[in-house]
């Protein structure tokens, strides 16, 4: 079989050789004592990018989501998500399990907003003793399920205010917090501004191997890093792997326009195969979603004949099918991309 052309995700990105090298050459020390040069210096690269007041190394996207909602609620609180929200779906409900919260959702639209009013519905009355108190609002921003789709700061605005009338906080899922900001053209910290939180990801498109950051006040920062410790993130010598964190913010940020292009490039090719259904022009980032229930296939078996195929994607419901452009694709890996599907359509 010709080469694989993986579409997964971005998450399967791996270290271009400077940033091992970094990592090789970190300088470290115990990060639980706060004495990680390196840690601390991703963090301070975090609290510029972020516009935040301080940063917290954390293991995982989904680790600084659940530190983040531990820190702003109490058991018995509630959360309002959207229901297409990363933290409803894949995160093992451990805003549940864990942080002892209960979840409300809330409909995504399809550019992965909620509907103000829809929020405003859902926010629970804290006079009446029946009632969980809603604490916390979350966003998402690259918002995955919606199809990489981004939220304005406007936007995010709006919804921050209205938490904030209700005594609520807004934490924001930025684990694309960077494709965003490319997209819109504006800096990561005008993607977060509005937002009391913010977790984003070094290891999807900025292809770092391991880690995220958690972004806030000091005082919020403070309580999280006791939440870590609790949840065993407490990582010691972790510069070693802060270190790929810190390359990526410095020099893997701005390339995320070219798997944008490559996005654009593909979706294009995949809108013009019969038994796709996919609009290009609601493409904004490096996520393309498409339904191929005009082929009247599941996307379980168009998936399965594609990897016989060699290229590697995700079934995201019955219908719909996942591609993903990230560093270490080609423009000539999109273009076989679109063959190969349009080959496997055709054979249905
Ligand atoms: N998303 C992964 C999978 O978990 C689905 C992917 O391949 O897209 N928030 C958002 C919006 C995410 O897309 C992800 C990862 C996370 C949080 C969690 O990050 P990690 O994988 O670091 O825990």
């Amino acid at each position: 079989m010709s080469h694989q052309i993986d579409l997964r995700s971005d998450t399967v990105t791996l270290p271009p050789p400077e940033m091992r090298r970094a990592m090789y050459e970190a300088e470290l020390g115990d990060d639980v004592e706060g004495e990680d040069p390196t840690v601390n210096a991703l963090q301070a690269r975090a609290v510029e990018f972020s516009g935040k007041e301080d940063a917290l190394f954390v293991s995982s996207g989904t680790q600084g989501n659940l530190v983040a909602i531990m820190t702003h609620c109490t058991r018995g609180d509630e959360i309002v998500v959207g229901d297409q929200a990363h933290i409803l779906h894949y995160e093992v409900g451990g805003a549940s399990a864990l942080a002892g919260v209960q979840v409300r959702t809330v409909p995504n639209q399809l550019d992965g907003t909620l509907d103000p009013e829809a929020v405003v519905a859902v926010i629970r009355d804290r006079e009446d003793v029946h009632n969980p108190f809603t604490r916390l609002i979350c966003l998402e921003n690259t918002h995955n399920r919606c199809g990489g789709t981004v939220l304005t700061p406007a936007y995010t605005k709006q919804i921050s205010d209205l938490a904030h009338a209700n005594s609520a906080a807004l934490h924001l899922d930025g684990a694309r917090l960077f494709n965003a900001a490319i997209a819109l053209g504006v800096p990561a910290a005008s993607v977060a501004e509005y937002a009391d939180s913010v977790t984003f990801c070094a290891s999807k498109g900025l292809s770092a191997p391991v880690g995220s950051v958690l972004c806030g006040t000091h005082a919020f920062i403070g309580r999280a890093r006791r939440w870590r410790k609790m949840l065993g993130g407490g990582m010691r010598q972790a510069g070693v792997i802060a270190a790929g964190a810190l390359y990526a913010l410095d020099h893997m940020v701005e390339r995320l326009a070219d798997d944008h292009q490559l996005a654009k490039l593909l979706a294009e090719g995949l809108s013009d195969i019969p038994g796709i259904d996919l609009d290009p022009s609601r493409v904004q980032t490096n996520i393309i979603i498409f339904s191929v229930a005009p082929s009247g296939r599941d996307a379980a078996m168009v998936q399965e004949r594609l990897a016989a195929r060699g290229v590697l994607c995700h079934a995201m419901g019955p219908v719909s099918v996942r591609y993903v452009t990230h560093y270490g694709l080609e423009r000539a890996d999109v273009e076989q991309a679109v063959v190969r599907t349009a080959a496997v359509m055709r054979e249905l």
